[in-house]
């Protein structure tokens, strides 16, 4: 390490970067970024290399919702920086706090091969981005992007040009404050006695009522509120997507609602007449349009509540408040009802149904993916994480009924293939006294497997389960149903057990599910990171996409 007597610009950006508390970053090097996140490192931040820019930006994504707090990550300039187009849109949606440190192309020369315009790159996928070409105010540009991601819950890329980053730093010795020194502490909002009486009387009127919560209702701890408010209404509970598990423990929790929905919760939202969302936005994928529950009014209780989500007009009943406070409010204006839509039939039905009934006939020597789960949901320790991906096989993997919301890790906004694998490094890294399991497909796997070496190389103790139907099944259901051939849908069985020894790392083809309960035992003694292959056939179709295309599920 050269140590000269003054210090340069890069050695001031790593310590405000140290100064906001960032206790791990997600890095793969360049000319641009490699002095600052040497010099990071040295202030004792734990770096993580991957091998492949997008994955650690996807890492830091996990990072951050597991977290809580800002996710970091660096890249180079140029390729380092276009390696970040998949990722940022779905951290934009999915309004996760991020700051990237991006190299820029030195400004001094007239030419530099990895010039491009990285700003309008940034901010086409939603993201801010900030350059910084004044170095006395860079500490300060820093700070700022700590608190824009904070605020506003977007990613925010703070553009550096490499040859500015080596330069004496001129500017005064002291840091200015960090971000969290400045932000403002506010208070869950309380409802508007207004609209709690408004909506009492509309709530009070329904019969058939479901409390759906989101993540905002996670994040406001309303598990409990929204659970008595289901009770006093004589009504059942369920979840998006991302706050699975939120009511795990309550008999009456139909489970996800939206694509994911089990068969008997799929009958039960049909007949609802309200729907009172609590903490969630709505997205076209929690209630497909609207149509799993046709005849319902809603009423959407937010801190930022909408009238039209996604293209969809979503809620005609607001009340604008903390999910908590807002639930709590109207579980106190309800009446006392006299019948209830619930009943101990009802609870058992929940209990004892598959999500999917569906009968089909599994060729010899493959798995049926409902099968692989229900096992694994048996066999896997209740303290592990849980990451899923995206794909038709994330259906099978998204009917886990017994964990609590904290243990998944959910993120879908974007609908890219190929996040499992940052994902599950990036819950490793915010839980490193955990076991983290990711089930993902095998073309998404595929994607990014570079990052096994990762995940070696860095000790983490991630088990991946790949869902191994041979193909793009999201792609091959749909084609075959209009008639096309398997041509670049269908690329047969691959050998991830031999593909993961590559790396370094034990494989096995998972053949017996019976055979699960040791094979845990085994991995939970040992510890470090695996991957199972369960080979799957392809002729069991999730739910959603029987529907959508009955004629691939007769083929
Ligand atoms: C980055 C990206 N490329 C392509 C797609 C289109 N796509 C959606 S699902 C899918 C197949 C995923 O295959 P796999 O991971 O094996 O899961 P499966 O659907 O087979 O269960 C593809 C290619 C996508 N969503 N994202
Ligand atoms: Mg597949």
């Amino acid at each position: 390490m050269k140590s000269d007597a003054k210090p340069r610009v890069y050695d001031i950006l790593a310590r405000a970067f140290a100064q906001e508390g960032v206790k791990t970053c997600f890095a793969l090097l360049g000319d641009a970024n490699m002095n600052w996140a040497a010099r990071l490192a040295e202030q004792g931040c734990r770096m993580v290399y991957v091998r492949h820019e997008h994955c650690a930006l996807a890492a830091a994504m996990a990072y951050a919702r597991k977290d809580g707090d800002v996710g970091v990550a660096t890249v180079t300039c140029g390729p380092g920086v276009t390696q970040l187009i998949t990722a940022l849109p779905a951290a934009v949606r999915a309004h996760l706090p991020l700051v990237v440190f991006a190299g820029e192309a030195p400004l001094k020369s007239g030419w530099y091969n990895q010039e491009i315009d990285q700003s309008p790159l940034i901010t086409a996928t939603g993201a801010a981005y900030h350059r910084l070409h004044m170095p006395e105010r860079m500490p300060v540009a820093v700070r700022d992007a700590f608190l824009q991601a904070r605020r506003e819950r977007r990613p925010v890329v703070i553009g550096i040009p490499f040859d500015l980053q080596g330069r004496p730093w001129d500017g005064p010795s002291a840091l200015p404050k960090p971000a969290r020194d400045l932000l403002p502490r506010t208070s869950p909002m309380p409802p508007h006695p207004d609209d709690v009486a408004g909506a009492a009387k509309l709530l009070a009127g329904a019969e058939r009522v479901v409390v759906l919560a989101g993540l905002g209702a996670v994040e406001a701890g309303a598990g409990a509120a929204c659970r008595a408010l289901a009770a006093k209404a004589g009504g059942l509970l369920a979840t998006t997507l991302p706050a699975r598990g939120l009511f795990h423990e309550d008999p009456f929790c139909i489970g996800i609602s939206g694509s994911f929905t089990p068969e008997v919760g799929l009958e039960y939202l049909k007949e609802a007449d309200f729907v009172v969302a609590v903490g969630c936005s709505l997205a076209y994928h929690a209630g497909g349009g609207g149509q799993l529950w046709p005849k319902a009014k809603m009423l959407q209780i937010d801190i930022d509540p909408v009238a039209v989500s996604q293209g969809q007009e979503v809620a005609r009943h607001h009340m604008r408040a903390d999910a908590r406070l807002g639930v709590e409010a109207l579980t106190a204006a309800l009446p006392a009802r006299k019948g209830s839509w619930r009943s101990d039939a009802m609870a058992a039905r929940i209990r004892d149904s598959k999500p999917d009934s569906h009968a089909v006939e599994v060729e010899p020597g493959l798995l049926d993916p409902r099968r692989v789960v229900e096992a694994l949901e048996a066999a896997l320790p209740q303290e592990w994480e849980m990451v899923n991906s995206g794909g038709h096989c994330s259906w099978f993997f998204a009917q886990m009924p017994s964990r609590p919301q904290e243990k998944f890790l959910t993120i879908r906004e974007f609908g890219a293939i190929g996040n499992g694998i940052s994902f599950a490094m990036g819950v490793a890294a915010a839980r490193p006294d955990r076991t983290v399991v990711l089930f993902d497909g095998d073309g998404s796997l595929m994607m990014h497997v570079q990052e096994l070496e990762t995940i070696k190389r860095h000790g983490m103790n991630i088990l991946i389960v790949v869902m191994n139907d041979g193909a793009y099944g999201s792609e091959v259901h749909k084609m075959r149903s209009e008639g096309f051939g398997d041509d670049g849908s269908v690329f047969g069985y691959c050998d991830f057990a031999g593909i993961a020894r590559g790396f370094g790392l034990p494989g096995r083809t998972v053949k017996d599910l019976g055979d699960l309960p040791q094979f845990v035992a085994e991995f939970a003694a040992g510890g470090g990171a695996a991957v199972w292959d369960f080979h799957v056939s392809d002729k069991v179709l999730s739910p959603t996409m029987r529907r959508a295309h009955p004629q691939s599920a007769r083929h």
